[in-house]
């Protein structure tokens, strides 16, 4: 009776609030309105390893439906040709190569975005957005020698992500757990977890010298501490307990990105759904071996592809994807052999994960940086191919720009026509980035300064750009790069270098 009274006092209450705040409630409804923003972020996925990008021996029918029904951009590019900086691009809106920190980092790095710069979920914070993380993280974490036993922190939480569910760093490096808003999940405080990458602890056997305990062999790098058979980069010794599943990792992921949308469909929302395929070491679920017959890459891909599938069919059962802004990209271009022994060139057969573009991971030419790139809203994006200009550095100001925040970048540019597929014009210009070294594109051109170090990069069997002459393609008309016009244009060559020094420097 006394709890029923407390009840009815507190409905009444309630009642007089929201009739004197009647414009408030009204301002909240405008919020509500407001889209939710997914970005479906892969890891290593190439141009040409989408059907809809042309793939004839790989079959991605769920990212195809997103291409088919959105913009599907055929000069979209990630802003670096490895993983850490392309990240730092997308979420900060600052090209990489500002950042020397932003370069492929071990699992100790110390988080590498300062907790004061401007970031898409901090941007999205101030319009009321909840925002959210789930997968791979890859920017550092800590500010120093991370204690993976207490919470760890600056991190996702500390640049503005209200929920993150992460890995570390790459499924191939230590530590081989899950981290959700900081902690360790499953961590038993008895088995401390201890992470090295120059030593290795005493009595841990490692790729290098255990061969015989490994189920997947090393190629190159990957020799250090085995976890579930896999020899990974840096060494790790406790957390037996919250050790991951590499086989249900994508399941994992997948679920977490579910569950995102589930609990927070009455907000807007942004979702960073960052999966990990098809990074090394490539670990299908069963359900999923031998599905493409081109081994575990192709395998990792089908995986992917259904991953994307089941995720949309959750925005829609839950009545979302009328409201919801996808965006699906990669962070750079493929690779085949990454360190590991798992057929990915031997049973590659005819795919061509670049789709036909020079180059691949790593390198300058365009398949290190010219990646999947699609935007979809349903029945706000009308279908269409664009060959606009466009980079994932530029999402910053362009979501700002759609849900009314005046934030941007200088980096950043507020192409947001070209996304909703409106315009088929975007940037001028772009500066990418590889291993610290940065190339040019500008229209239909694309220049590589010259660069010391060898061409090719041996051990994944990439040419990643490097040449002692300027290198000046016309990509119109050599999509492959193939004809080296340096020298016989010297005035576009000249007009390249003056507009690329303006940006980069001298
Ligand atoms: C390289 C690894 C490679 C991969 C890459 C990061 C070796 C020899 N190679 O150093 O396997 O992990 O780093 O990839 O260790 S990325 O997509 O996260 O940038
Ligand atoms: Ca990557």
């Amino acid at each position: 009776m006394k709890y029923l009274s407390t009840i009815l006092t507190l409905l009444m209450v309630s009642i007089v609030i929201s009739c004197k705040d009647a414009k408030p409630v009204e301002a909240k409804k405008e919020t509500k309105k407001q889209p939710n923003i997914v970005v479906i972020y892969t890891d290593d996925l190439g141009y040409g390893d989408v059907s809809a990008n042309g793939a004839t021996e790989i079959n991605t029918p769920n990212i195809d439906k997103l291409a088919n029904g959105g913009v599907r951009f055929t000069n979209g590019y990630a802003t670096s040709a490895t993983c850490t900086p392309s990240r730092y691009g997308l979420l900060t809106g600052v090209y990489p190569w500002r950042n020397k920190q932003a370069k492929i980092l071990p699992g100790t790095a110390p988080l590498i975005i300062s907790t004061e710069q401007t970031t898409i979920p901090k941007m999205l914070k101030t319009k009321g957005y909840h925002t959210g993380i789930v997968g791979k993280w890859h920017l550092g974490l800590g500010s120093g020698m991370v204690n993976w036993n207490e919470r760890v922190s600056p991190g996702p939480n500390e640049v503005g992500f209200d929920y993150a569910y992460i890995m570390a760093a790459t499924q191939d490096r230590v530590p081989t757990v899950y981290i959700e808003n900081g902690d360790v999940v499953g961590l038993d405080k008895n088995d401390p977890i201890k992470i090295d990458y120059k030593n290795n602890f005493e009595g841990q056997p490692t790729g290098k010298d255990n061969p015989e305990l490994t189920k997947m062999k090393w190629h190159h790098g990957h020799n250090s501490t085995i976890v579930n058979g896999i020899p990974r980069i840096g060494y790790m010794k406790g957390g037996e307990a919250a050790k991951w599943t590499d086989e249900d990792m994508a399941d994992h992921f997948l679920k977490g990105a579910q569950n995102y949308v589930k609990q927070h469909k009455n907000e807007p929302f942004f979702l960073y759904y960052a999966m990990q395929q098809p990074h090394v070491p490539r670990t299908p679920h069963p359900r999923f071996v031998g599905k493409s017959g081109m081994g575990p890459r192709g395998d990792v891909i089908v995986e992917a592809d259904w991953c994307i599938g089941e995720f949309i069919k959750t925005l829609e059962e839950e009545g979302l994807l009328e409201n919801t802004l996808i965006v699906f990209s990669s962070d750079n271009g493929p690779v085949l052999n990454d360190g590991y022994f798992d057929d990915a060139v031997e049973k590659l057969g005819k795919h061509t994960p670049t789709g036909g573009l020079r180059g691949g991971k790593y390198s300058l030419f365009e398949a290190g940086t010219k990646v999947p790139f699609i935007t979809y809203w349903k029945g706000k994006i009308q279908p269409t191919v664009s060959d606009a200009l466009v980079c994932q550095l530029d999402l910053l100001s362009s979501i700002s720009k759609l849900v009314g925040s005046d934030i941007t970048t200088d980096d950043s540019q507020d192409i947001l026509d070209a996304f909703m597929g409106k315009s088929k014009t975007a940037r001028k210009d772009l500066v990418l980035e590889a291993n610290r070294k940065t190339a040019y594109r500008n229209g239909d051109w694309a220049l590589i300064p010259p660069y010391k170090g060898s061409h090719l990069l041996k051990e994944v069997n990439i040419e990643i750009g490097n040449s002692s002459d300027y290198q000046l393609y016309n990509i119109k008309d050599d999509r492959s790069q193939q004809k080296n016009l340096a020298t016989s244009n010297p005035d576009k060559l000249a007009e390249m270098i003056a507009s690329y020094t303006a940006i980069r420097g001298t």
